[in-house]
């Protein structure tokens, strides 16, 4: 890891260990364009004008998914710290994967600072004005929480490093573990997993399955923020790779596919065009009609979750839900990896 200098005094520290090259976004536009059907990673959503959107999205009346997270985070945070301290009380620190501006996390970490005073903070983000926004909130309002914010993709290569002392809970909140396919969500946990020492909790968000009217109109927002959002990533094309997609040429769409259980997002386009992208000296042909394939959200029910959870090295110890149970947050807890082998020879013994 390089370390850097804290960039301001809310960070006690950062840093920044892997470089986001234009190049990753060249080869993910070349792969996607040249696939059929057509896709764009939803990773591209993330610039600055890309996560202001998304910010101003959890926000939105129809975006359910931020005000149920945060009304099961203000009511059941004592709760959720002392199960994730365990019998023995042990101090925790948080790391969080993608913090965002952190404003769920500061309810959690007010109720942990409310039970051990002190405590280490350490906010994973790709976006550096994420992580400052993050630490600003936590520091504004949290003072004795020491913030170690590192600036990186969560991927599969890179250590944490995370502090040996205490019981390590570890956030991934907001359904984010909803933008990945089943098997690469398990992959992640498994990856976080192994960042993780057995005792070490897990919080999940998760959005749950529901009835498609309200899912739609999350995805499909009267004010058409989602649908700028979904554009920006042409915009972010345009600027980064020198291409030309026309932003009116196209249009947003979302849909409930059922069988996968899961909203998409498409970018359609309104006619045949060609779109040049001179960073990587190639033009794609799109028809009337056609679909560039941006996003899957994944939306679970109770006995996915735990599935979910038991093939990444977890088991689902408690979850959390609003009074619709639109929305989980579900405990899981690292188990020791010997005694997952004993219950396998067991098993296979049996
Ligand atoms: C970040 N992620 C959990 C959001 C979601 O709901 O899948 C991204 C988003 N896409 C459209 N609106 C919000």
């Amino acid at each position: 890891m390089n370390a850097t200098t804290a960039l301001d005094n809310s960070i006690d520290s950062v840093t920044t260990p892997i470089a986001n090259g234009a190049s990753a976004v060249a080869r993910a536009v070349l792969e996607g364009l040249s696939a059929k059907p057509k896709f764009l990673p939803s990773w591209l959503f993330y610039d600055a004008a890309g996560s202001r959107l998304f910010e101003a999205i959890t926000q939105l009346p129809e975006y359910y998914l931020t005000s149920r997270e945060h009304a099961i985070f203000t009511k059941h945070s004592a709760e959720m710290i002392a199960a994730a301290a365990g019998l023995g009380k042990q101090e925790l620190s948080v790391v969080e994967l993608g913090a965002g501006s952190a404003s769920k996390t500061v309810v959690l970490l007010r109720a942990l600072v409310a039970t051990q005073r002190h405590a280490t903070y350490i906010p994973i983000d790709v976006s550096e004005a994420a992580l400052h926004w993050a630490s600003k909130n936590v520091r504004a309002t949290l003072p004795t929480v020491v913030v170690q914010a590192v600036c990186s993709e969560i991927t599969r290569e890179q250590l944490l490093n995370l502090p040996q002392d205490g019981r390590m809970l570890a956030l991934y909140i907001g359904s984010s573990i909803g933008n990945f396919d089943p098997a690469d969500a398990v992959e992640l946990l498994l990856w976080l997993r192994s960042q993780l020492r057995p005792g070490d909790a897990l919080l999940l968000g998760t959005d749950m399955v529901k009835a498609k009217t309200p899912l739609v109109a999350a995805y499909n927002d009267g004010a058409g923020v989602t649908a700028d959002f979904n554009k920006n990533i042409l915009t972010r094309l345009n600027r980064e790779l020198g291409s030309n997609f026309a932003l009116d040429a196209f249009e947003h769409r979302a849909v409930w596919n059922a069988s996968a259980s899961r909203m998409e997002m498409h970018l359609d386009s309104k006619r045949n065009q060609i779109v040049r992208v001179e960073a990587i000296d190639r033009s794609f042909a799109l028809k009337r009609g056609e679909s560039i394939h941006t996003e899957n959200s994944y939306k679970f029910t109770a006995e996915i979750v735990e599935d979910m959870l038991l093939k990444s090295g977890f088991v689902l110890e408690q979850s959390w839900y609003d009074d619709d149970r639109w929305f989980g947050v579900h405990l899981a807890r690292v188990v020791d990896s010997d005694s997952m082998m004993d219950d396998d020879a067991e098993e296979a013994a049996a």
